[in-house]
This record gives C-alpha cells, structure tokens and sequence, in this order.
C-alpha cells in the first residue's frame, strides 16, 4: 500500500515565448501529472506569455516519482493542440525535505541544495531548494520539449510537517536511507546555505540483512532484496534508461499466432555469445559500451550477489498496467540446467507472480506421464511486490520446475522498468 507523505503544491506562475497553435497567438492552458493524479489550469485566450499564478494541488504517496506536465492550445472545434511538454524529478525535494528535519529548520529561509540541468530534468538553469518557513520550495523554469519555444515558471512545494522528535515511519526511513550527507555550513544575515554533498552508499552488509530467501523446494530459491539501491539513484538511472536506451515492441509469435509484445525491450550482451531468441524473435544484442550506466548497475548488482558473473542483460519497459508479461520460465539452453537470473526494477511497483508448472518436468529435461502431474495448489504460487530499486534472483532449478509473469494491472498507470541480468555459456 502506498504511504501518505503530505502534499505537493504547484504553482503555475507563467508561460513565456509558447508557441503559435492558431491563427496568431494560442489559447494555452497547462495539464500536471504526479502518478495518477491530474490537475488542470485554467485557459488563457490569445497569449504566447501567459500569466495563470493558480496553485494546483496533489497528494504525496510513496515512492514520490517525477511531476510531469504538457501544454495544450484549447480548441473549441478539434481536438486541442500540444504546446509542449517537460517533467522534473521530485526526489531532490523530498531529500531537502530529509535534510530540513535532520537540520531542525522550521523559521527563516535557508537554502537547502541546487538542482542542476540534467537528464533527471528539464531545467533552463540552477535552482535551488529552500525552506521557507517550514516549507520546502523549489522555484524552476523549465525547457518545453518536442516544441519549438517555450518556457513554463513553476513554484513546487512540499509541505510535510516538521518533525523535531521524528515519527516512527521516518525514523525508519532514514535508517533505510544509504545517503550521508557531509555539510559545510556557511550563513549570512537573512539566509544559511548549506554546502551538501550526497554520497550513495551500497553496504554489503545492509544489503544481506535485508535479503529474504524463499525456498521454492527441489533445490530452487527465490533471494528478495526489497531496496537494494537508493531511491535517488534508482531514479536516476530509471530516466537514463526511459530516454537514452533504444526500446522496440517487437512481433513476437506465440502459438503459431503473431502478437506485438506487450512492452517495450532490448538485449544487451558481450559480444561472441550464443544469440538470444525467444518467441520467433531474435533481438539485436547491444554492447555494454553502448549505454555505460549499465556498467555501474551490473557492478551495484555483483555486488550484492558475491561469485555472480553475468554477461547478458534483458530489459523490458512496461508503459502502464496494461503491459505485462506472460507466463514463461527463461529456460533457453544457452543460459545452461540451472540458471541464476537477477531481476531489477526501477518506477511503478509491480507484481511478479511464480507458480509451479502445472506439468513437471523430471531432471534430464522429459515430461512427466499425466498422472504423475502436480496440482497446482496455493502454496504452489509465490507473489513478490517488486519496488523501486528492488532485486528479485531466481536459483536451481526454478526455470525447470516454475513459471513466472507481471501481470496486468489497472492501477499500475506509470511506467516500469525491469532489468534480467543472465549468464549465457
Ligand atoms: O519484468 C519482470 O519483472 C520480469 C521480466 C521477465 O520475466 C523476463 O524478462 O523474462
């Protein structure tokens, strides 16, 4: 279930140079999205640099992602036409938000961090992150993308109380946390700016604390890691990837009929290894060199699984609830009897469903007669809630004897992104 962490307030203060939608001018109004929430402004007849100054509203739940927005010129005939569209990552305000508690500022103005243009953002330029009374308030201007010009002024505020002696949930949450801060203080009469450093730390030994290992029998394991990686930097490398990795929706065939696989993907691997197909579809192999963040996520997750090696990545892109996966084992014989597949997850939680086969299959690979057929009962199915930055292995012979999916979900309306690191020999 999600957690309730306060509210969001986005003050859309003003628009300059849109662009032109009608005969002379546009009818520009702006549309926010936080997760499945959605708020509207009101529409501003003929003007390319609008003034709205209107505050919009949203409830914060947990894990707080990226507030998107999009520009429309209202039409009264047709359909309404796009001015643009630009998102910010909210995990810098909501560690500033950490650091205001930790730090006890509940008067005053103090600048709390910067925020630079970066893929996390669509930033013109620095921006810094206050507390203002309490208040934690980030002033942007952010770029219009797919448009031509367009600039949109925005106030974002989070307002979560201040807490001097820290509830339960936070306390916890900052002992989860991996980020220490190493802060130089230096002040002025009106205002305190806080020099902060964020160093992300992967402690093994945390790292094994957390790990849940479910015994599936007949020597197959299941190893749940719920947070192996850090919120901030899970985001961070959630948008490198939703932007910069070359996702395709291939035609795939399944039971002789064709289908267009219902998510986005792509394969990536060290060159000279047997090929990958699966469902009539052989995916081009991309290098590692290619996208080098992967690098630092292969290493984060050697890491946390000592004696790994692998040299294979899948990734899959799910846009929505209705992108899924079926049930499959990734039984391919160049990943060898006993495969060991380590799943990460960045963006929407999901859930990964494994059940037994409904047929098992007897060690050198044949069919069992039916009547020696297991019946599926409800300890044959196991369902992991797979989070932001978490790690699911499957180990033995969970691919000979289990099937596993992502099924469909209406509520999961944002997008996942999973990543299956594999050894081929
Ligand atoms: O998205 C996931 O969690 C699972 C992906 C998967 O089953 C696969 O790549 O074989």
């Amino acid at each position: 279930m999600n957690e309730q962490l306060g509210v969001l307030k986005v003050i859309v203060v003003q628009g300059k140079r849109l662009v032109i939608r009608d005969f002379k001018s546009s009818d520009p109004y702006v549309v926010l999205k936080l997760g499945n929430q959605t708020a509207k402004t009101k529409v501003i007849n003929s003007c390319l640099n609008p003034v709205w100054n209107e505050e919009l509203n949203f409830t914060l739940t947990e894990p707080l992602g990226v507030l998107n927005l999009e520009v429309f010129d209202k039409d009264l005939l047709k359909a309404d036409d796009k001015m643009g569209n630009a998102f910010i990552n909210l995990q810098p305000l909501v560690s500033a938000a950490r650091l205001r508690d930790i730090l006890r500022v509940s008067s005053g103005e103090t600048t709390l961090r910067k925020v630079i243009p970066d893929s996390e953002n669509c930033l013109v330029r620095e921006s810094s992150i206050n507390c203002v009374n309490g208040e934690v308030v980030q002033n942007v201007w952010l770029r219009l993308c797919e448009v031509e010009s367009g600039e949109l002024e925005l106030t974002i505020k989070l307002i979560t109380p201040v807490s001097n002696a820290p509830s339960k949930s936070l306390r916890r949450r900052r002992r989860k946390s991996y980020e220490h801060y190493t802060m130089a203080s230096s002040s002025s009469s009106s205002m305190n700016t806080l020099k902060l450093k964020a160093v992300s730390v992967t402690n093994p030994n945390d790292t094994a604390k957390k790990a849940e290992t479910v015994d599936l029998g007949n020597e197959s394991d299941v190893v749940f890691i719920q947070r192996l990686i850090p919120s901030e930097q899970s985001w961070n490398w959630f948008h490198y990837l939703d932007k910069h990795i070359p996702w395709t929706r291939p035609t795939i065939r399944v039971f002789g009929k064709s289908f267009l696989q219902p998510r986005d993907t792509c394969y990536v691997a060290t060159p000279g290894l047997t090929e990958l197909s699966y469902s009539g579809y052989q995916p081009h192999a991309y290098s590692w060199d290619d996208y080098p963040p992967l690098k630092d996520i292969l290493d984060a997750v050697h890491k946390a699984l000592p004696g790994s090696s692998f040299n294979s990545l899948l990734l899959n892109r799910y846009k929505g609830g209705n992108d899924y996966v079926g049930w499959h084992a990734d039984d391919e014989k160049l990943y060898g009897p006993t495969p060991e597949i380590a799943s990460l997850s960045f963006g929407c939680d999901r859930d990964f469903v494994l059940k037994k086969r409904p047929c098992k299959k007897s060690r050198d690979g044949r069919d069992e007669p039916a009547s020696k057929r297991l019946k599926s009962s409800h300890s044959d199915q196991h369902t992991f809630r797979l989070k932001h930055g978490s790690l699911l292995v499957m180990r033995g012979y969970t691919q000979r004897d289990w099937i596993h999916s992502v099924p469909k979900r209406a509520k999961a309306d944002a997008t996942r992104i999973n990543l299956t690191f594999r050894r081929v020999f």
